[in-house]
């Protein structure tokens, strides 16, 4: 075999290590115990996979993941193990979501930030102040249009399997923060996608784009001015002990998504793929129950701790702005964004 990199071949050995598992549990038919007409590979056999979060153990995305797990071990009698691996062990976002692509890795919960250029219809999502609340974010997202992007996965070697809640994203930075004019000139770190980088340029700020773990140490080290997110993640990443001003504008509200590898799905049974589907549709609960409770959290530790917080009482200025960023887009995404308008109240 040609070794081309060193990458390639990590990546290979995993994709050959997933799809071993498959064959050792009688994948091809070879050492099959059970008898039936099913065609699919996976049917009745012992199943062991890994699922990727970016972040820490408590967090109420890696909570839904294991209950996720939970579930799907509990529906097929424990035939089917999946190991969350939280705190971005398996890799960054964007090396995470092409492992997936590739099937070395075989589930994810990622920021439909980062997913948006693999993607592009998953775009909408960091789009500016498209969501009025949250009531009308998760009212577009089990709309027909909400579940049909997350079918369009699939062209892109995925398989959405849910929605998790991630809040709405606002602001923080070392330097103060008043104002929409104050971002001028700042270096704002984002999540690694074209729109984002077109927002920072219509609020006169420099974007970054970076992974999440790198956000901290550049902060701290002056790489970056400035950052953006929900507060579960200022909070959790430990940002708020750096950047300790806050300007809540709630510019985008980004969902994040639970995916399948396609690579590893099409081997499965529709009776897996069903007890799968199911179990993580059940866990959005526990992880919207989890996130409310954080978010309360987050923002009582945020008030403790000497932040100083501006709330954005009239977001219009801010809308003003960012209207170019829409304009641009509103071609792409122009049903999208008449179906999250039709979700309005
Ligand atoms: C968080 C999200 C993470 C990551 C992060 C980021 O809100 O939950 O998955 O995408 O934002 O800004 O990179």
């Amino acid at each position: 075999m040609k070794k081309s990199s060193k990458r390639l071949t990590v990546v290979l050995g995993t994709v050959l290590g997933s799809s071993l598992i498959l064959a050792a549990c009688g994948g091809n038919g070879d050492t099959a115990k059970t008898s039936g007409s099913s065609k699919s590979n996976s049917e009745g056999k012992s199943l062991s996979f890994r699922l990727a979060d970016a972040h820490p153990d408590n967090y109420p995305t890696v909570l839904g993941d294991k209950k996720f797990a939970e579930l799907v071990n509990k529906k097929s009698n424990g035939r089917i193990k999946i190991d969350v691996f939280a705190n971005g062990q398996l890799g960054d976002e964007k090396s995470v979501i092409e492992q997936v692509q590739l099937g070395a890795v075989e589930f994810t919960r990622v920021s439909t930030g980062p997913m948006a250029e693999f993607s592009k219809p998953l775009g909408v999502f960091s789009l500016p102040y498209i969501f009025d609340d949250s009531e009308h974010e998760w009212r577009f997202l089990n709309s027909d249009k909400g579940q049909e992007l997350l079918k369009g996965l699939e062209s892109s070697k995925m398989v959405g399997l849910a929605y998790y809640d991630s809040g709405a994203r606002s602001f923080y930075s070392t330097k103060p923060i008043k104002k929409v004019e104050d971002l001028k000139g700042q270096k704002i770190r984002v999540q690694q996608n074209q729109i984002n980088i077109d927002l920072m340029n219509a609020l006169g700020a420099n974007a970054t784009p970076m992974a999440y773990g790198e956000v901290f140490s550049s902060l701290q080290t002056g790489v970056i001015d400035a950052a953006e997110n929900n507060t579960p993640s200022y909070v959790s990443a430990n940002h708020y002990q750096v950047a300790k001003n806050l300007i809540e504008d709630g510019h985008q509200r980004v969902p994040e998504v639970v995916v399948a590898s396609k690579a590893i799905w099409d081997k499965l049974s529709a009776k897996d793929k069903k007890i799968i589907q199911e179990a993580a549709k059940e866990s959005v609960d526990t992880e919207r129950k989890e996130w409310d409770k954080m978010e309360k959290d987050s923002e009582a530790k945020i008030k403790d701790s000497g932040v100083t917080i501006v709330k954005v009482k009239d977001v219009e200025p801010w809308q003003k702005k960012v209207k170019p960023v829409i304009d641009k887009y509103r071609a792409d995404y122009g049903d999208v964004l008449d179906a999250i308008d039709k979700a309005r109240k």
